[in-house]
């Protein structure tokens, strides 16, 4: 009997849980749920019991307090869509930043099911001054940089709030979201980076000013400067990338065809072009984009037939461009906690 073969997650951490999806070898629209990404702030909650209560409060004008039955019984929604830590690919930033050294795989892609917030917001009523909606998490822990225990929170402009495919969600991949996924409710933004997709929701606020909790107010940000705030501004949608699953970077490949392949993604519009270079971008040849290019948030698979003939070190490129003329940089920004990076992915090989 042949042994079965199959990848794993690569660990970054394990407390925190911080675990890399193997992306180059998912070549499915869905990530498994083995193969998910994890990415945590702290520990684990253990709070999310049984009999589950979702209050909202604040300038509402009846707050309610939601039951788990009462919330998969309203009309829900579909999406599949990625969702990006926005510290992905931060180990490729130079000078180097601080922070979890993520590679390529902090990224998975899911179909997930959930209620409009929007349909819960409507039931209960906002008042003319909501202007934020603050999502409180079970997780807490300290932070290195501040007196006390923090829980995981942040909140949303009251327009995306309101963004019909702004969801709590209860199921992914047509099960239950998995526990260390959020179970049983998790926000989902499209087309923002994953920190505002809060997992094990515990209480929805909406509120009157701007909130300040430290993972909105000091970490997702952008920070152009190493040692000043100036310049500051807040992470939020997700920047056009891609990349190429395979080849991988120092491959030893023969002399003939070889398909180069990946996938496209981004939070502005959708992605309308890949185009791949095989000699350092010099030169850029259009990619042939798989189905996926017509679904708005997920991501788009494409490949390039490349024909190599000569021996050599080639460097193979991708670059993606979306709807919104957005296109990747050769250089990603380089912002101080290591946040959105997005650089025409390359790899190097050599052809034998
Ligand atoms: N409650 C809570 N929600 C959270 C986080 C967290 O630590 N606690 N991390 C955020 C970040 S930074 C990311 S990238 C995603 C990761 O989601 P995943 O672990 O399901 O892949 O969850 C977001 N939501
Ligand atoms: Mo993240």
């Amino acid at each position: 009997m042949k042994p079965t073969i199959i990848p794993f997650l690569t660990t970054r951490k394990l407390n925190p849980e911080n675990q890399e999806t193997p992306i180059h070898f998912l070549p499915q629209t869905i990530t498994l749920k083995e193969y998910f990404f994890i990415r945590n702030h702290f520990e684990y909650p253990t709070q999310t019991q049984e009999a589950y209560f979702l209050p909202i409060v604040g300038e509402v004008i009846r707050p309610i307090i939601f039951k788990l039955e009462d919330i998969m019984r309203m009309p829900s929604k579909h999406l599949m869509l990625p969702l990006e830590c926005s510290g992905n690919n931060r180990a490729f930033f130079h000078p180097k930043v601080y922070g979890e050294q993520w590679e390529d795989g902090a990224i998975s892609q899911g179909l997930w099911k959930g209620v409009p917030l929007k349909d819960l917001l409507a039931l209960i009523g906002l008042k003319r001054t909501a202007l934020e909606v603050v999502f409180e998490a079970y997780d807490y822990g300290k932070r290195m940089d501040l007196e006390g225990d923090f829980h995981f929170a942040r909140s949303l402009p009251i327009q995306k709030a309101l963004h019909p495919d702004t969801l709590i969600a209860y199921e992914l991949n047509g099960k239950p979201i998995p526990f260390k996924h959020g179970y049983p409710l998790r926000l989902i933004v499209p087309q923002w980076y994953a920190m505002a997709s809060i997992k094990w929701v515990k209480r929805i606020v909406v509120i009157d000013h701007l909130f300040k909790g430290p993972f909105q107010e000091i970490d997702y940000n952008y920070y152009p400067y190493k040692d000043s705030d100036k310049g500051k501004t807040p992470v939020a949608q997700i920047n056009v990338s891609s990349i190429i699953q395979q080849p991988q970077s120092y491959s030893i490949l023969d002399n003939g065809k070889h398909v180069v392949e990946g996938i496209a993604w981004t939070g502005t519009g959708v992605i309308i072009e890949v185009e791949v270079s095989t000699d350092g971008g010099e030169s850029w040849h259009k990619a042939i984009l798989g189905q996926e290019q017509s679904h708005l948030y997920s991501w788009t698979f494409w490949k390039y037939d490349w024909k190599v003939s000569s021996k050599g070190e080639y460097l193979i490129m991708s670059r993606a461009r979306d709807s919104f003329g957005n296109i990747q940089p050769f250089k990603a920004k380089w912002n101080r906690k290591g946040y959105g990076y997005n650089a025409v992915y390359t790899v190097k090989v050599k052809v034998e």
